[in-house]
């Protein structure tokens, strides 16, 4: 919607795509510029709230350091270069790459913004596809959910079906792992989700908080303390207790999934007594619990980024669903349900889609380490060995879209190395970061308000169905250019040139010749017209379709108040319409659990830490948001630091077998003994040319953890974030 006060200002409602909520966002345009941003009081979820990165966001749009021209790197610094003589020089020198050493020497990272964009997404799949069968493909989800996709594919046969806690009618929420009030909900899109947890206790329930820190979550609800990197066991031992008290919804198991009398035998050895020693959870804490989780008609157990990033990411997940399983609680209203797109024919697609993506997963390999590929991608922790180890399939040419890896992945300093040694590096970004430095060319791209948008990936983790789409509320900002537009021209120049991609831009020309040039948008109103709500094209009167929902509905749709229960089968991919819960991977997991063990001279544990201001490694050029000197700091539980004679506020040196970093500590009593937080995503160091981020520097916190495949989660190659072992000096 347009309203216009006088000439040249106008307001326009879209909607914000920096984290999950996709709260709603009013944008005051003047003379074609975005001059301020403030939250939509109409949007019927987000209702007036939005958080102070979102409003923030125009000063990433008007950034004056931000990249506005295609760049290229040179002995000393970069140039400014035209968008044809950029592309036509990296085709050219791709296609060199792809002509002497075949598909496998070339590699995409997307990084986290990417999945905010669809157009973005299916522009890669289609590169990649194009490029030909081994190329390489990462993204920030191995560092981030590729584990609670694995487990979906192990469940339910397919990585796309994971559930979300029915939020707004659940009666007890345990959430593991997890720091909404922060992190504003990952997987699980909820607008104002503090507000929505409130509710649950208003309305007589609890919400459990699990986690070695006193988060600003846990401080506002019931927080229970967790040793990090052992929620499996705490999950193996909830099911114990849940199968030796006659809790288990064992009907109601067999009905839906096979392997409950294996489940059972798995889970036996694990009693409160025997995991107490290693979670730090006392067994009376644990018994309780499992009793609520069982007894209560509508609870649900979440997990998220806490749980994924130990060592055993898939286990915990696949856990999780366990326990919600066991408890009576899956897909019941009030527990924990797969949402999927609701379409007609959902069951169909997910069998289709579960065997080509388990089919990916059994032949695929990767040449470092042996992983197998999660929904098409491999371990980005192996990312810069994959560069610099030669033979077959090394990559020399690397692609990175909207991500900054050098700081969000292990070993940084390895990956700008690598990065340096490549025949071609290309970097697809609005600034130049500690990655994109080391790219041969920068493409400026558009901000997420330079773009036309449906939030695909995220509709499926909605605890309310809605659906809205949004224009671009500004032209590109200087030479910007859309990631699907730059990566459409490539695959037509290389077309001209090589053979690869002849079969894309066939189809292009085949739509041409019907007089439609395909635009990604095309793919979003077919998704928005035959899933749930939608117009299934004239069929249902009414429905929805993009234009509609662009056209009358600007403040977006709920669909319906509630999720809809009941409809897990047609979330499973597997023929039996089952759940599988015997698995010999999950065995194995379980077998090694109780075998690690901490080195002695790194006897603290470290864990990761969010901060309302910052979006990993990319808000902290925004003078609003760095108001105050903010700087980078970790938090040390007081009692640990007063045994190492650490003061307040002293920096200290933090090491792990990888690496070591100096920061400031603050000390606290809201953390486990024996354990750190440091906030990752720090560490600019005036490679990029963001100026308050370098001003702000920072410690790379992941150089401390590891790029060694024996250290990379072995079923969906997670990389190990949480619970590093490490050891802390004064300095
Ligand atoms: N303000 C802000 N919001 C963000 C982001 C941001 O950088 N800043 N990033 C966005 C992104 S990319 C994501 S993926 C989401 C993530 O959103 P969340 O999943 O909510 O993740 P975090 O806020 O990192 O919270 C993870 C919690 O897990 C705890 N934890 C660490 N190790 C363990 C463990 O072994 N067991 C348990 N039980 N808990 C553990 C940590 O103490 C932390 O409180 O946030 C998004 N939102
Ligand atoms: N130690 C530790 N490491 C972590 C984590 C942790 O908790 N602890 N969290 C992990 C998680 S959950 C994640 S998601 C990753 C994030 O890892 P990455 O995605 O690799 O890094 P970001 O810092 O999010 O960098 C995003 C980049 O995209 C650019 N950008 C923003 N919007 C757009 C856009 O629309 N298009 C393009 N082309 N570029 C854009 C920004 O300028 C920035 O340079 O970090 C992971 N790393
Ligand atoms: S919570 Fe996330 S989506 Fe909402 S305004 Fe803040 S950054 Fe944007
Ligand atoms: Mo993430």
């Amino acid at each position: 919607m347009v309203t216009t006060e006088h000439t040249g200002i106008e307001h326009r409602a879209t909607f914000c795509r920096i984290c999950e909520p996709l709260c709603g966002m009013i944008a005051t345009v003047e003379d074609g510029r975005l001059v301020a941003l403030r939250p939509d009081k109409d949007h019927p979820l987000s209702t007036g709230f939005a958080c102070q990165k979102g409003i923030a966001f125009s000063e990433v749009v008007n950034d004056p350091d931000r990249v506005t021209t295609p760049l290229r790197r040179t002995a000393d610094g970069f140039e400014p270069v035209s968008w044809d003589d950029a592309m036509s020089d990296i085709a050219d020198r791709l296609d060199r790459v792809v002509r002497t050493h075949g598909p496998g020497a070339v590699g995409w990272y997307m990084g986290n913004p990417g999945a905010f964009s669809y157009a973005h997404v299916m522009a890669i799949m289609a590169f990649i596809k194009g490029i030909g069968p081994g190329t390489h493909f990462f993204t920030a989800s191995s560092q981030d959910t590729n584990c609670r996709l694995m487990a979906s594919q192990l469940l339910y046969g397919t990585p796309t079906s994971v559930p979300i806690p029915d939020l707004t009618r659940t009666d007890l929420l345990v959430m593991m792992g997890a720091n909404p009030v922060v992190s504003h909900g990952s997987f699980l899109t909820a607008p104002r989700i503090k507000d929505r947890m409130h509710d649950i206790v208003k309305r007589g329930g609890r919400v459990v908080v699990i986690d070695p820190r006193k988060t600003e979550t846990a401080a506002q609800f019931e927080w229970c303390g967790i040793v990090p990197d052992t929620d499996a066991l705490l999950l193996l031992s909830l099911l114990q207790v849940m199968f030796a008290e006659g809790l288990a919804h064992t009907r109601e198991i067999d009905t839906v999934a096979d392997g409950s009398g294996w489940l059972r035998a798995q889970v036996a050895p694990f009693t409160p007594e025997v995991t107490q020693a290693h979670t730090g959870v006392g067994p009376d804490t644990v018994r309780d619990l499992a009793r609520d989780l069982a007894t209560t008609p509508r609870a649900a157990v979440y997990g998220r980024l806490g749980t994924c990033v130990g060592r055993y990411g898939t286990l915990t997940s696949y856990l999780i669903d366990v326990v919600n399983l066991v408890a009576g609680n899956l897909d019941k209203p009030g527990g924990s349900v797969i949402v999927g797109m609701g379409m007609p024919a959902q069951r169909l697609v997910n069998i289709g889609m579960g065997a080509a993506l388990r089919r990916t997963y059994q032949r695929t390999r990767s040449r470092i380490g042996g992983f197998r590929a999660i929904i098409g991608s491999e371990p980005a922790a192996l990312m810069a060995k994959e560069m610099t180890t030669p033979g077959q399939r090394q990559i020399r040419a690397m692609f990175v879209s909207a991500g900054n890896p050098v700081l969000s992945v292990p070993n940084g300093d390895e990956l700008e190395d690598a990065l340096d040694s490549t025949d071609l590096a290309v970097g697809l970004d609005f600034y130049l970061t500690e990655t994109t430095a080391h790219c041969d060319y920068v493409l400026p791209v558009t901000t997420m308000y330079e773009r036309d948008d449906f939030a695909l990936v995220f509709q499926q983790f909605q605890a309310t169905p809605f659906r809205q789409v949004t224009d671009a509320v500004i032209a590109p900002v200087g030479q910007a250019r859309q990631e699907w537009e730059i990566i459409g021209e490539l695959i037509t120049r290389m077309a001209g040139q090589s053979r690869v991609f002849s079969g894309l831009t066939a189809a292009g020309k085949a739509l041409r010749r019907f007089g439609v040039p395909f635009t990604p948008r095309m793919f979003a109103d077919v998704v928005i017209r035959t899933g749930a709500g939608g117009d299934w094209f004239g069929l249902r009167r009414g429905g929805l379709s993009h234009r509609k929902l662009a056209r009358d509905l600007p403040h977006g749709k709920v669909l319906s108040p509630h999720l809809a229960t009941g409809t897990l089968k047609s979330a499973i991919a597997y023929l039996r319409g089952r759940i599988r819960l015997e698995h010999s991977d999950i065995a194995t997991e379980i077998a090694s659990l109780l075998r690690t063990d901490q080195p002695d001279s790194y006897p603290l544990r470290m864990i990761g830490m969010r901060e309302a201001r910052s979006e990993n490694s990319w808000m902290h050029n925004s003078a609003l948001l760095m108001r105050g000197d903010r700087g980078h700091h970790g938090l040390m539980n007081a009692d640990d630091a007063a045994e190492l004679q650490i003061a307040d506020g002293s920096e200290v040196c933090v090491s792990s077998p990888h690496g070591s970093i100096t920061v400031p500590v603050t000390l606290t009593k809201d953390i486990m003994p024996g354990v750190i937080a440091v906030p990752h995503g720090w560490g600019h160091k005036g490679t990029g040319g963001w100026r308050l981020a370098n001003q702000a520097g920072g410690a790379n916190v992941n150089r401390l953890t590891s790029s060694d495949p024996d250290d990379v989660e072995s079923l969906a190659g997670m990389a190990w974030l949480t619970g590093v072992p490490v050891r802390v000096e004064p300095v």
